[in-house]
């Protein structure tokens, strides 16, 4: 569908056993942004929500069903859904949460933001950003997260892990995507230092992130470790190839 000069876009929505959630999300996505599609890609949820996401698309042409044989992770799927939006000629490609985090009513903040941006990051961590019910934990791995993030890369966004996201299709076409390897969770950080390495123009809008009321989380131990292993290997490169570049200009001149 179209969306004044940005052209069309989708809304990719990622969903593990999200029967709980599914039906209400893609109703209040449909209400707050009506000319977006919405494309679900589920990794063959045991809960029926891929069955609940195909009745949704019976019913509406504006929402489409991926289905994955196996879960393979949070990256994984939302290549799979960017390579399909993609394929669809999409001007505009979001990602969002099934579990209501992410407030449909607020993407609107997001779409407003584009106008003058190559991605847009709905943030928690910039002013007027902000978490509810989030246990001390949980608030304290995201931050303390993002702080290593900007330390080991450099990267001044304050909130580069955050899942509510606006791309162009012309930034998804820039970032070769076909060497993207995080799978888990740490495929948005990758998807935000991509972007930045490229010269893009990243913009935050702050956000308010509401903690799931329904159904389980899927953040896992190994999810964690992964990001963690990512990006410390990505700052050692980064901090090599800063040396290098530092050795070069002092022997030219
Ligand atoms: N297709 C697919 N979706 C996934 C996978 N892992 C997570 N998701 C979805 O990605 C979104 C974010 O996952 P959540 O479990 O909410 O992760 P989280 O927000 O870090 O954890 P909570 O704080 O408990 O909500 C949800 O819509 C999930 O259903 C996966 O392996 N495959
Ligand atoms: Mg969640």
């Amino acid at each position: 569908m179209t969306n004044g000069g940005l052209g069309r876009g989708v809304i990719v929505v990622p969903t593990y056993n999200e029967a709980l959630n599914i039906e209400r999300i893609v109703g209040r996505l449909r209400a707050a942004q009506p000319d977006l599609d919405v494309l679900v890609v589920d990794d063959g949820s045991p809960d029926g929500t891929g069955r609940l996401a195909d009745e949704l698309a019976a019913a509406d042409p504006a929402v489409t069903v991926v289905h994955r044989t196996a879960k393979e992770g949070l990256g994984a799927a939302y290549l799979h859904g960017f390579a399909v939006a993609l394929e669809r000629g999409y001007d505009v490609i979001g990602e969002m949460d099934a579990d209501g985090s992410h407030q449909p009513e607020q993407l609107g903040r997001l779409l407003g933001a584009l106008e003058s941006a190559d991605l847009v990051i709905g943030s928690r961590w910039v002013p007027g950003g902000s978490v509810v019910n989030w246990p001390r934990s949980r608030m304290l791995l995201s931050r303390g997260g993002n702080l290593y993030v900007r330390l080991l890369l450099g990267m001044k966004v304050r909130d580069a892990t955050a899942g509510y996201r606006l791309f162009r299709r012309t930034t998804l076409e820039k970032i070769d995507l076909a060497s993207v390897e995080s799978t888990g969770y740490v495929f948005q950080t990758d998807l935000t230092w991509r972007t930045v390495k490229n010269g893009l123009r990243v913009v935050e809008v702050p956000i308010e992130f509401v903690e799931r009321e329904r159904g389980d989380s899927k953040m896992t131990g190994s999810v964690a470790s992964e990001s963690l292993s990512r990006i410390t290997r990505w700052g050692l490169r980064e901090r090599r190839s800063q040396l290098r570049r530092f050795r070069d200009r002092r022997r030219a001149s």
